[in-house]
């Protein structure tokens, strides 16, 4: 970006050296130029001011309409406390293990999309296995309970509860896995298949796909179809944006937001080679394929 800026600024001002050598020139064209120069102070603050800090994702217009905003979304089940600011407040986060000496709770919170009823939400561990803990007909008000055992494996419950409601609307489900680890990052599966992660080295581009926020201790939140708790520091809230922020997308980051409690941020790991190459190649032909409004 700023090497750009500059660029641009050395290229102006030869060329406005130029044109002062040359005699004919039409008044448009100095108009231009003036008004070109008129705009430098403007491109050389972009330069000198501080971005967010590296990793910050960058929140575009959601398509969603007004409201919808992560922001507003947060606000709007904060019923104490100072709340999140969901553009300092991001962590920068990717990578955590597990701190619970019995479940880990992840409790869907929105699903701002059109691929709300197709987006899957899970874990992946260092080697690309992916557990799933919500699937498309999950959403606000669902939980999803994953305990990690003894010997490597992963035992999974998720409980469809509607909002406010006190039993499931169907059978809760129940998944075993094996050879997982107790590390992981987060995934979010979209309905056009493509998959983003909270590592950003894995998304295609780099590009930051979920913003992670950490409990204070001091804001209250009421979660969809949950009593008001306190958002508290081994808690987690997961906002992915569900369209690939490289392409044609709002980055509003409200797509599939998950609450996920008794975990804690770890040392990211190396991708293993093989996972690495293969999310990429994933990546690049999932980026060419066409992009569903969300
Ligand atoms: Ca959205
Ligand atoms: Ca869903
Ligand atoms: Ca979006």
């Amino acid at each position: 970006m700023s090497i750009l800026a500059l660029t641009v600024i050395i290229r102006l001002c030869q060329y406005v050296n130029k044109k002062k050598d040359q005699t004919r020139g039409s008044i448009l064209m100095k108009t231009q130029i003036v008004a070109s120069i008129a705009t430098l102070p403007l491109a050389l603050a972009g330069v000198f001011l501080a971005p967010q800090s590296a990793g910050a994702a960058d929140f575009g217009t959601s398509w969603d309409g007004s409201g919808y905003s992560l922001q507003e979304l947060l606000d709007g089940i904060t019923t104490d406390g100072p709340g999140v600011d969901t553009v300092n407040d991001q962590t920068g986060y990717e990578w955590f293990t597990s701190t619970a000496t019995g479940n880990s709770t992840a409790s869907f919170m929105f699903e701002i999309a059109g691929y709300a009823p197709d987006n899957i939400f899970g874990i992946y561990n260092a080697a690309g296995t992916k557990i799933q803990l919500f699937g498309g007909a999950n959403d606000e008000g669902d939980s999803s309970y994953f305990t990690f055992l003894a010997d490597g494996s992963v035992s999974v419950s998720t409980i469809p509860f509607a909002p406010g409601a006190s039993v499931p609307t169907t059978s809760p489900s129940y998944n075993f896995y094996t050879d997982f680890g107790n590390e992981f990052g987060f995934y979010l599966t979209n309905g056009g298949g493509q998959t983003f992660y909270t590592q950003n080295a894995l998304n295609n581009g780099g590009y930051q796909q979920a913003v992670v926020y950490e409990g204070d201790d001091a804001t209250t939140m009421a979660l969809p179809g949950k009593a008001p708790g306190l958002f508290t520091d081994n808690e987690f809230i997961i906002a992915f944006e569900d369209l690939w922020v490289g392409g044609h997308t709002d980055r509003d980051y409200n797509d599939l937001v998950v609450m996920v409690e008794s975990i804690a941020p770890a040392s990211v790991p190396e991708p293993a080679t093989l996972f690495g190459l293969g999310a990429v190649a994933v990546g690049l032909v999932a980026s060419r394929r066409s992009q569903k409004n969300s």
